[in-house]
């Protein structure tokens, strides 16, 4: 899968993509991560991507010709599935929209700055806007890194068993349960018996008891679906 980000401010993309599961899974050929500086595309003087509203207000907003250059050139060897824009008006992220991403073959996300982008280029080219939750970021980077992240993990061959999906919280609508690791006893706090038992049935029932627990206490709505 190749996911490719343009964005104006790259430095905030060196960091994430190299590090743990996502450097694995570039190293391993099964997710290639590309970040492209929307800068590199702008016919404007001193490299300027974004100018000030129609009708005025606050903030800049990035320019279609910019971003029409990017998707174009960038469209010369890829076949994108999906052009993604990165806004806090987007549908809200979840596993789900993670599992159905994480079955195609090239995204293009888009990360927006500022004031947001030229809606022309959200008519014209943008196939799906997904935010990330109701809260506001200074722009689509992190954003970005969080898809590609959550995405990234889903590819085949990407975790290995200790790392293994299956398990994690979201995955089936249940929170994950409680884990622990030596000292058996720290001061008096101890494991719990069963997960000392080696009875893999009833550590097995325990955590599946656990995680709908938690899930009960903690997030009733995903039992209500
Ligand atoms: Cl995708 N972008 C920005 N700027 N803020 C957000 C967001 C995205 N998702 C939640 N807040």
């Amino acid at each position: 899968m190749k996911i490719d980000i343009i964005t104006v401010v790259p430095e905030i993309l060196s960091g994430p993509f190299s590090h743990s599961i996502m450097k694995r899974a570039q190293t391993k050929g099964l997710l290639e991560v590309n970040v492209i500086n929307l800068r590199e595309y702008t016919t404007y003087a001193r490299a300027q991507v974004d100018d000030y509203p129609f009708g005025g207000g606050a903030g800049m907003v990035i320019m279609i010709e910019p971003l029409v250059n990017a998707l174009e050139a960038l469209q010369k060897t890829t076949e994108y599935d999906e052009v993604i824009f990165l806004t806090p008006d987007g549908e809200t992220f979840n596993q789900k929209m993670a599992n159905q991403l994480s079955l195609k073959k090239n995204l293009l996300m888009i990360c927006g700055h500022y004031k947001g982008i030229d809606q022309r280029f959200r008519d014209h080219f943008v196939t799906k806007e997904i935010s990330i939750g109701d809260y506001v970021l200074s722009g689509g980077e992190l954003a970005a890194a969080v898809l590609t992240d959550s995405i990234g993990r889903l590819i085949p061959g990407v975790l290995n068993d200790e790392t293994s999906a299956l398990s994690d919280s979201f995955q089936d609508d249940l929170l994950a349960p409680p884990v622990y690791t030596r000292p058996e006893n720290y001061k008096g706090w101890k494991v719990p018996e069963v997960l000392m038992s080696g009875n893999h049935k009833n550590i097995d029932q325990w955590r599946a008891e656990q995680s709908l627990e938690r899930t009960r206490l903690r997030r009733p709505d995903l039992l209500n679906e």
